[in-house]
């Protein structure tokens, strides 16, 4: 009986924990990342995305993507990430050419036990395997290896971006794209093609796809894929009563990115009761487009079992603790004007972002800050700002109750400001930080204890 009561306090320990979680977006801070794979493994979810890295003179094709191997990431909370290293790169696979630099998107999945990772790349030897890219397989006993590679590529594929599906009755599926998007059964082993391979016709034919990513919920066949409908990639759907189709196509998941980034490329899975959309854009490098950062967003149904259109946030998902470093730079919603996201640092960009508030009245919401049960009792800020400014702090609105009202002090330094708070607050709350000078003040973070 006790250890029964213990380990449902346990339970519940964790469950507490989890909730508290800042997951920002980009969600992989000290590295580029791209094409995202999250699959649920356990009470984990892992990420397998591509791995982009800056080409140079004789390592790479300069201006193009590059990329040499593959990392996996976990989570129990969407929001604090395990690095769990390299899992695979370009010169351990026996087949794979050593200088290929086109380790692209991949995927992995769980059979019987055993965690098969998809990879596309160039084989070095195109008399056996061909020219341009085909797929392997590597092979581990946990999700985050060690993963042993086949010695030689799937047989019959040609393309990128592997996508493997098991359905309800255990049959597996491979997907994959070569300007349109391809599908076959797979063998029990994972490793074989069991059928002929079917183009997955219906879908729109005008425009590049690629990136498929099939999932069933209720009965329904989602294959989503990045389509150029217009000059750049979007995510979209089609749905189906079968893994291999027909698809009627059915809209779009996210419209093409803002920032202008080429590429999109998406995963799709529940956690936790709530779905989510894996994707990404090049948050760490605004002029170039070949050195992404993955996303996370919350991602709902019509009853219709359509998708409703997601818009990408900086603020991503989850409540951030309230005694963080809140970094206000992935906010929520900014005023009109008066308020800009620069670079810390640009030449490391990895370390963040800065909110800059340039007159008076202007302001940066961030929503759902978990003030726990225990009220506030102070706030620091670590601000920058040459002439000094004063910065309000209030939740629910930008005229809301006011938590404190901060001088920061004027200089070329960075400097933290801690105020006490004359309204405490607790529980899940939206914060607004409001400028009430015309000064410049730059703010790196917000933190209440
Ligand atoms: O990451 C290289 C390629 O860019 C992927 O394979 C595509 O899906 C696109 O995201």
């Amino acid at each position: 009986m006790k250890k029964n009561l213990l380990q449902y306090l346990s339970a519940v320990l964790v469950v507490l924990l989890a909730v508290k979680a800042e997951a920002q977006n980009p969600i992989i801070r000290n590295q580029f990342t791209a094409d995202p794979s999250a699959r649920v493994f356990g009470d984990r979810v892992y990420v397998y995305p591509s791995h982009d890295i800056l080409a140079t003179e004789g390592k790479g094709r300069v201006g193009w993507f590059c990329m040499e191997d593959y990392h996996v990431f976990s989570s129990s909370n969407l929001s604090d990430w395990t690095d769990h290293g390299m899992i695979v790169t370009q010169n351990k696979v026996q087949w794979v050419r050593p200088d290929s630099y086109s380790m692209w998107a991949p995927d992995c999945i769980e059979r019987n036990g055993k965690y098969y990772f998809y990879f596309p790349t160039a084989a070095k030897d195109t008399v056996a395997h061909g020219r341009g890219f085909t797929i392997g397989v590597a092979v581990a006993d946990k999700p985050e290896g060690p993963f042993i590679p086949e010695a030689t590529p799937i047989k019959g594929i040609r393309g990128i971006d592997p996508n493997v599906f098991i359905d309800k009755d255990g049959q597996a599926y491979i997907y994959w794209s070569a300007g349109n998007i391809y599908g076959a059964k797979l063998k029990a082993n994972m490793l074989e093609l069991d059928s002929k391979i079917d183009t997955l016709g219906e879908l729109p034919t005008k425009g590049l796809k690629e990136g498929p990513y099939m999932f069933e919920r209720k009965g329904i066949y989602y294959l989503t894929y990045p389509h150029v409908e217009n000059k750049i990639e979007r995510l979209e759907y089609a749905i189906g009563d079968n893994p291999l189709g027909p698809f009627k196509f059915t809209g779009v998941i996210m419209d093409e990115s803002a920032s202008g980034c080429w590429t999109n490329h998406q995963s799709i899975m529940q956690f936790k009761k709530q779905w989510y959309l894996f994707y990404h854009d090049r948050d760490y490098s605004p002029r170039f487009d070949k050195a992404r950062s993955i996303r996370i967003d919350s991602l709902f149904f019509n009853d219709d079992g359509t998708i409703k259109k997601v818009t990408p946030t900086l603020r991503g998902v989850g409540l951030t603790n309230a005694n963080q470093k809140i970094q206000i730079d992935r906010y929520t919603q900014l005023s009109g004007s008066g308020v800009a996201i620069d670079f810390l640092d640009t030449l490391d960009r990895f370390k963040g972002w800065k909110t800059t508030f340039t007159s008076s009245g202007a302001w940066a919401q961030y929503n759902s800050v978990d003030f726990g049960k225990k009220s506030a009792k102070a706030v620091t800020i670590n601000a920058q700002s040459e002439k000094g400014g004063i910065i309000q702090l209030r939740v629910n609105s930008v005229n809301g109750p006011l938590l404190a009202e901060v001088k920061i002090a004027g200089g070329n330094n960075w400097i933290t400001t801690k105020k006490t708070i004359s309204k405490s607050q607790n529980g899940v709350q939206h914060l607004f930080v409001v400028s009430k000078t015309d000064s410049p003040v730059a703010i790196d973070w917000v933190s209440f204890e």
